[in-house]
């Protein structure tokens, strides 16, 4: 007889319900959850891969070692030993600064890694701690810590309640919402605004699969969208219809806003975006005088030039139009587990301390990723020579991966964990590999942040790994354990990590799950007589427990010291200066008339990253190809399928062109975490179509100065027709 399991999808913030059909170990089907609280039986198609990666040959089982160039598997206990002495060999002999930690995308849905970042961290007690936020949204946190005091106190869409959603650099009907938890149907919400009335503006350089959905979408020029919000605030103001709402007495440096932007004039910021003097003026009068409205911006700010500013922008519209705490507009959830105070220094920091080779400063004690491979190249005191790399595949998602593989091959000792041999993993000396998605427990510990209702699931594990098999808070602990020990430098120091060890074993992650909930804004705390929200209502309620809407936090929920919302931090205000000398004044920084062209990601419908492995998620027609404008590929005498050269100053890629207005002239536009053409890695999803990665041409050097986010939208290229013809 076949069974049932729900559970949460863990591949997105989304967090769509599933439910899974099984018989005997074999999983028989994956289908929406139709009473899942959030997400009503909506999925996408990726979850269905997960049935691929529960059986897939090429997923590891058992701790591997390169041995002359070649993996061969050994023990738990060998790896852990070896792991442990080597990471502690080099910090004793080089100092803590030459081992760096790494930790990717599948860390931030996974509560066994993401308990043990912490810890991780401390043992480390490295200033070289780097994570794929400083590729994705660093500037959101950067804004946050600034403005409200905490680098995770996210503003979330109150997409269910507003009349006007002004949309920028997000294509929710593909990425599913990013910091915009809805379940797999944003694109459904934004019917739902205009079915009540309202309106959605969409601004992005490519005409996305959400413009569909959308009552206007304008073009914009990569990377001017600080200008063009700019442009909004300034007319806000100007028309008299900015506001400051119950929150007046809880703002600072208001009046810094307007003087800080009247150096840029609204008939450059169109002439420079692309977007009318009429049409500016005309969405910031509709925006501000719709009842409640809502200006969210996603990876395409985040992950450009001036991610800084343009977040900073974003929540000052939300804020002078009084959209701010308030339902339609921005809205903070309350999470059933409290991740904002429960660890002490999590608020974030600004340059305690920068890095060695470019003097960049770190931010909530993380240094830049893309910095990461020259603190492994070049010589000197300080240098990285071992590296801890936990689930994330940096060679094809970090600016310029190609260099990054190659600081790779530099370092002394290499860990991983990770369930694969694949771009990254291939360079580690030790890979040590969690259980399967459906062979551990979950429970959203920080993807909740993004919720747009407040919700809560835990699910237990669906089948019981093959044994020993570790989940990535066993083995991540063990390291953490087994290093410290060998860290400390007497006997009587050793003996008491070793005992603390011993104990920590005691604490599994369902405990502190309980913990959480009971000391969380819903659970019953230190009285025993009240009811609250316990881990066992979890567990009886598969489908996951409605907390209710958003609900005003403020001005109690601030972090800041004062209680007050930073509308204009001086450290913010003091980056306006670049973003004028690049579009005012023209300070490119390279040859705009040999790199004529700007490239743009685009996220594949079916897959993300890792799940390539899924050979029923990428199958069918390839995905990696190059969008180009009719005219740009008119100038180069390029027709469809025609292979094209790429090239940007750091690197070059071959790609097959597909010829479409959806991207505007001067733009071309890529999906990014292909390229699976790297020796010894997915031979089967080479064979299929292995794809070009887009990171292998985005600079390393260029990064927003302000939070030292990558740049991987607006990077610029040539590109010229090759002879070779698309293989299908
Ligand atoms: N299918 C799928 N879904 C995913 C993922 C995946 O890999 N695959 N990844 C998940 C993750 S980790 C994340 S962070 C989210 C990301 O979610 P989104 O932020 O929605 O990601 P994208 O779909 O890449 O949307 C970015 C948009 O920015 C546009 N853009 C590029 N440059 C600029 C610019 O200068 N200005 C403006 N205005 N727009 C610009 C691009 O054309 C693109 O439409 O998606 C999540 N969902
Ligand atoms: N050009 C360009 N670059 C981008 C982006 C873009 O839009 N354009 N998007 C950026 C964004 S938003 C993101 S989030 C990053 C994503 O980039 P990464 O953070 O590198 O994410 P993935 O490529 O999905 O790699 C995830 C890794 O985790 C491993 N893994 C899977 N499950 C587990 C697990 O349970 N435990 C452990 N330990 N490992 C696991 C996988 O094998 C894989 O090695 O890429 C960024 N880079
Ligand atoms: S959008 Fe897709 S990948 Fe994301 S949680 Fe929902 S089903 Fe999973
Ligand atoms: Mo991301």
């Amino acid at each position: 007889m076949s069974e049932i399991h729900y559970r949460t999808c863990h591949l997105c913030e989304t967090m769509c319900g599933i439910s899974i059909e099984h018989e005997g170990g074999k999983i028989l089907s994956i289908k929406g959850d139709p009473k899942h609280v959030l997400s009503k039986g909506e999925i996408c198609p990726k979850p269905i891969g997960l049935q691929d990666i529960h059986i897939d040959p090429d997923r590891l089982h058992k701790p591997m070692k390169k041995v002359n160039g070649k993996f061969i598997e050994i023990s738990w206990n060998e790896a852990f030993n070896e792991t442990t002495s080597k990471l502690a060999a080099i910090q004793r002999k080089y100092g803590n600064n030459a081992v760096a930690t790494y930790q990717g995308r599948s860390t931030a849905h996974n509560i066994g890694a993401l308990l043990t970042v912490h810890p991780l961290r401390q043992v480390a007690n490295t200033q070289n701690t780097y994570t794929g936020s400083t590729v994705d949204q660093q500037p959101h946190n950067f804004v946050w810590y600034f403005m409200l005091g905490h680098q995770f106190m996210a503003t979330v869409p109150n997409i269910d309640q507003t009349d006007y959603f002004l949309l920028l650099g997000s294509n929710p009907k593909v990425s599913n919402g990013a910091m915009m938890s809805t379940g797999a149907n944003p694109h459904k919400k934004f019917v739902g605004i205009q079915e009540r009335g309202g309106k959605v503006v969409l601004i992005d350089p490519r005409r996305t699969e959400s413009a569909e959905f959308c009552d206007e979408h304008h073009f914009i020029k990569p990377s001017t969208d600080a200008l063009f919000l700019i442009g909004l605030i300034k007319t806000i103001f100007s028309k008299g219809l900015a506001k400051k709402g119950r929150l007046g007495p809880h703002i600072k440096n208001w009046e810094k806003i307007q003087p800080a932007l009247s150096n840029f004039d609204l008939p450059t910021i169109a002439k420079v975006t692309g977007i009318s003097q009429h049409d500016i003026e005309r969405i910031a009068c509709e925006f501000a005088t719709s009842k409640t409205a809502v200006c969210y911006g996603r990876t395409g700010l985040s992950m450009q030039k001036f991610g800084g500013l343009c977040n900073w922008l974003m929540m000052v519209i939300n804020l002078i139009t009084a959209n701010f705490d308030e339902p339609g507009g921005m809205m903070f959830p309350t999470t059933a587990i409290d991740t904002f105070t429960a660890i002490e220094g999590a608020r974030g920091s600004y340059d305690t301390y920068r890095s060695r080779v470019s003097n960049r400063p770190e931010f909530a004690m993380e240094l830049p990723v893309a910095v990461l491979a020259e603190e492994i190249m070049t010589p000197g005191k300080g240098k990285i020579r071992g590296l801890v790399a936990i689930a994330g595949n940096g060679a094809l998602s970090m600016p310029n991966g190609k260099l990054f593989e190659e600081a790779l091959g530099q370092l002394d000792f290499m860990v991983a964990v990770d369930p694969y041999i694949n771009e990254t993993t291939r360079h580690a000396d030790i890979i040590l590999p969690p259980v399967g998605p459906f062979e551990k427990s979950h429970y959203d510990l920080f993807y909740h942040t993004y919720d747009t209702i407040n919700w809560a699931a835990y699910n237990p594990r669906l089948f019981k790994p093959e044994k020993p098999g570790y989940t990535d808070f066993e083995i991540i602990g063990e390291i953490v354990r087994r290093w410290a020990v060998k860290k400390a430098s007497n006997p009587l120091k050793k003996l008491k990590v070793r005992l603390l060890g011993a104990l920590s074993k005691f604490i599994t992650v369902e405990f502190i799950l309980a913990m959480g909930l009971r000391f969380g804004p819903y659970g019953s705390g230190i009285n025993p007589f009240k009811k609250g929200l316990t881990l066992n209502i979890l567990k009886e309620n598969p489908h996951g427990v409605f907390l209710g809407k958003p609900k005003r936090i403020l001005p109690e929920g601030l972090f800041t010291n004062d209680k007050k919302i930073d509308a204009a931090p001086q450290l913010i205000l003091a980056d306006l200066p670049r973003l004028k000398a690049r579009w005012f004044e023209g300070v490119a920084g390279y040859n705009e008339e040999e790199y004529d062209l700007l490239i743009i990601s685009r996220l594949t419908e079916r897959t993300l990253g890792w799940l390539h492995h899924s050979q029923r998620l990428v199958k069918g027609p390839p995905t990696c190809t190059l969008f180009v404008n009719p005219h740009d590929a008119k100038n180069r005498k390029l027709k469809e399928g025609d292979m094209a050269c790429i090239t940007s100053a750091v690197g070059s890629i071959e790609v097959p062109v597909v010829i479409t207005d959806n991207v505007m002239p001067g733009v071309i536009c890529l999906p990014h975490a292909w390229g699976h053409t790297r020796k010894g890695t997915r031979q089967r999803v080479a064979n299929a179509h292995p794809g070009a990665s887009l990171n292998d041409i985005t600079d390393h050097n260029v990064m927003d100065e302000l939070t030292g986010n990558a740049v991987v939208h607006g990077v610029p290229v040539k590109l010229e027709k090759i002879r070779k013809k698309i293989q299908a």
